[in-house]
């Protein structure tokens, strides 16, 4: 018999805490409460304390109080930031990160909300994937948007042309990427709206001007991100102490037909040492950009797969562009709830061991497989 001690709360649901040890799994706690209220029962393994400071609580507060998604995401980052590191807490940061991207969802939604008179902007995502542009003014980044893609987006060489959002879908192969050519970081009036665009990417190209100290542009951009809580690196998982995100990214150093172009490259490679990829390119002569796409799609960490029904045969002009990792049974969801319930077994060509390969909902698939669903 489990005997727990309330204290009158006002919440609805109550989350003790039961030595681990004495909850059998499966079995019913026998309980005592107060009617209308919801009891969690979490294991006493994992509900060490988590020593929050005060400013996490008002910023708790906050997000209660909080009516848009973005006001939401603002303090639940902040939370975020605040909660210390250890292993009491990396329950809470879980749980934090979850509802951020619930946020995130939510505010794609509702694309274009007013706040305090300026707009807000988000941009939906499209395709295997979105990824942004970063950078200061006039270093080319709308000039390579329209290069790669059909957005009818804004090329001058004054600065600030660009003063909203503008995506447009990249072409590799057989799938289209996203790209979002974005004002400067340094433009006016974007600084309510373009962190938002900036974390919710699963990308960010970060544009430099080759010719123009590439180096002391990259340091501004790192600065920047920073200020709003983003850590710019292809290597860490977990966001670093004050950070919220870690943007998967890569460096387009543009104007390589310019004069100094090579020495302004060699020192952006040796201040990158690898962390993440420098691509060379000239957005106006159009050089390197058959590289980005590819290096831009292989870093959006996905991979195509093609169904088809048993008997027939795969369209190979229509992948579904799914997470790297995911299974025959992420798949069949992708196709239909009820058909990823009642998968008996598949058919892989491609990554299995050999054509026709019956495997199980659970089997990895790569990249380019060919997928017989059996129901
Ligand atoms: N020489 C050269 N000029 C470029 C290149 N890419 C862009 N430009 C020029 O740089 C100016 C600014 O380009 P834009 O794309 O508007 O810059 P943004 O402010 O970063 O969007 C324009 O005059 C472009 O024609 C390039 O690869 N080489
Ligand atoms: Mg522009």
């Amino acid at each position: 018999m489990v005997k727990v001690a309330y204290r009158f709360v006002q919440c609805q649901v109550l989350r003790v805490a039961i030595p681990h040890d004495i909850i059998l799994p499966g079995h019913p706690v026998p309980l005592f409460k107060p009617s209308g209220l919801t009891l969690q029962i979490d294991c006493l393994e994992k509900a060490m304390p988590a020593n929050l400071p005060p400013q996490y609580f008002e910023a708790e507060k906050r997000y209660r109080g909080a009516k848009t998604p973005q006001d939401k995401i603002e303090a639940l980052e902040e939370m975020f930031a605040l909660m210390p590191k250890h292993k009491g807490t990396d329950r809470l940061r879980a749980e934090l990160r979850t509802k951020i991207a619930k946020c995130h969802e939510e505010a794609e939604k509702r694309p274009f909300i007013a706040k305090k008179g300026s707009q807000l902007y988000c941009v939906r995502k499209e395709g295997a994937g979105q990824a942004a542009l970063v950078g200061l003014p006039n270093v080319g980044k709308s000039q390579l948007v329209s290069a790669l893609t059909q957005a009818a987006t804004h090329v001058a060489d004054y600065s600030f042309t660009t003063q909203l959002p503008i995506p447009g879908m990249m072409e590799y192969e057989n799938v289209q990427v996203q790209l979002v050519d974005l004002p400067a970081i340094t433009a006016p009036e974007v600084s309510s709206w373009l962190p938002n665009i900036v974390k919710n990417a699963d990308l960010l190209l970060v544009v430099v001007d080759v010719a123009q100290d590439p180096v002391a542009q990259l340091e501004t951009i790192v600065e920047w991100l920073a200020k709003h809580r983003m850590a710019l690196s292809n290597e860490l998982q977990e966001p670093p102490v004050g950070m919220t995100h870690v943007k998967r990214s890569m460096v387009v150093a543009n104007r390589m037909d310019s004069e100094n172009a090579r020495q302004g490259l060699e020192q952006l490679v040796s201040r990158c040492s690898g962390a993440f990829p420098v691509l060379a390119v000239s957005a106006v002569r159009r050089e390197g950009l058959e590289q980005l796409r590819e290096t831009v799609y292989k870093a959006l960490d996905v991979i195509r797969v093609y169904t088809k029904p048993p008997g027939g045969k795969a369209d190979l002009t229509e992948p579904s562009v799914v997470r790297k990792g995911s299974t025959v049974g992420d798949v069949a969801e992708t196709v239909h709830k009820d058909f990823a319930r009642n998968l008996k077994y598949a058919q892989v060509w491609g990554s299995g061991k050999f054509d026709g390969q019956r495997v199980k909902r659970d089997y990895i698939l790569q990249d380019g497989d060919i997928v017989e669903l059996h129901i």
